[in-house]
């Protein structure tokens, strides 16, 4: 959708007024509006590490959503304050496992005699307090990208893991690029006592997949995959590893977003493809591709936005920047020091997988 002329000119004077203080970054599921006044375009990982090599912005804008925030001012200076444009621009996933929850769970996988054997880790996409959790008691996080690299890492430490919160990913991992079965893993369920689980059954697991999944990737199916093929013949079909393990194991390709770019980027002129993540990425990369002779769709026409992502609009942002240019620093997000010092360790591991 074409953007409000007089708000695009408003976000325009209040970045030039704030000049190198404020830095925008603009996740790739953002609304084209918002993504033209990004300074970098990215995943979650690959933000935070670009604000953290901007020490000489005071202010980060983080155009994305609530627990990306969080992991730019974990990764960032003490001086660095990072802003959310709208604060109810959360996360449903990461919103699947609380500290409360998680620590329960800690408690079944103890009474169960196995929490010594069980090393976490939990995707890039959880809060703040589950990243501390994990890095509390040994673990890792990862991304979509480093995912296998982090479970062969993680059962270097134990013989089993507890992988939070978005068991797709978990699963997909094992089974596609581990080579266990579908048997090794379980699901714990935090809405059910003991996860649902017997203790046996966790006994016998190497993967614990806490029951959360992306509302938006979570949506794609096999008729999805089916249909596309059946529409578009020769079609790529190419998804993100938080869809449902039918999905991926009816897909040609699987990766990150970052991944996915590079393959479109890589792509022959004249091929086809369906590409199942989040909508403003796949319209963004249709449009980018369509000229050099690349046809891009969506993998499903019923699935939609990530509402909360949406939630950043142009009029959010020029609301944040004109605040910050007039001196008012408004929806900060911090996280509290001990849950900092515990993510970061969390965060360390990643970045020193090999
Ligand atoms: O699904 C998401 O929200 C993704 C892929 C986030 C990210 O950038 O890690
Ligand atoms: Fe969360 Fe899914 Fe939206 Fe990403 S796309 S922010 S995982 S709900």
């Amino acid at each position: 959708s074409p953007s409000d002329p007089d708000l695009v000119e408003r976000a325009r004077a209040a970045k030039e007024k704030l000049g190198d203080k404020v830095f925008v970054l603009g996740h790739h599921y953002q609304r084209d509006e918002v993504i033209q006044f990004a300074d970098v375009t990215g995943d979650s990982f690959k933000l935070a590490r670009d604000a953290a090599a901007r020490p000489e912005a005071e202010y980060i804008v983080f155009c994305g959503v609530h627990f990306m925030a969080e992991s730019a001012d974990i990764l960032t200076s003490d001086d660095q304050k990072v802003v959310l444009p709208d604060l109810a621009a959360g996360c449903s996933m990461a919103d699947m496992a609380t500290a409360e929850q998680v620590a329960e769970c800690w408690d079944v996988l103890t009474e169960a005699g196995i929490a010594e054997q069980v090393v976490p880790v939990s995707y890039m996409n959880s809060s703040a307090d589950i990243k501390a959790f994990t890095g509390k008691h040994g673990g890792t996080i990862c991304t979509s990208s480093n995912a296998k690299r982090a479970l062969d890492w993680a059962f270097e430490q134990g013989e089993k893991v507890l992988f939070l919160p978005d068991q797709h990913l978990g699963r997909n991992t094992a089974v596609r690029d581990m080579g266990m079965s579908l048997d090794d893993c379980v699901v714990y369920n935090p809405h059910k006592p003991n996860g649902g689980l017997t203790a046996e059954e966790l006994r016998a697991a190497k993967m614990i997949l806490w029951r959360g999944h992306c509302s938006v990737h979570g949506r794609f199916s096999l008729d999805s995959v089916n249909d596309v093929r059946a529409r578009i013949p020769g079609v790529n079909v190419l998804v993100h590893p938080e869809c449902r393990h039918e999905v991926v194991a009816a897909a040609d390709y699987v990766g990150s977003t970052e991944y996915i770019i590079k393959a479109l980027e890589a792509a022959p002129a004249g091929s086809k493809w369906a590409i199942g993540t989040e909508l403003n990425l796949v319209r963004r990369l249709a449009n980018r591709f369509a000229p050099e002779g690349k046809e891009i769709v969506f993998l499903d026409r019923t699935v939609c936005f990530c509402s909360t992502m949406n939630r950043i609009d142009l009029p959010h942002l020029v609301w944040a920047l004109e605040s910050l240019a007039e001196g008012n620093l408004v929806n900060r997000i911090e996280v509290d020091k001990e849950t900092e010092a515990f993510a970061k360790l969390a965060l360390e591991r990643m970045l020193a997988l090999p």
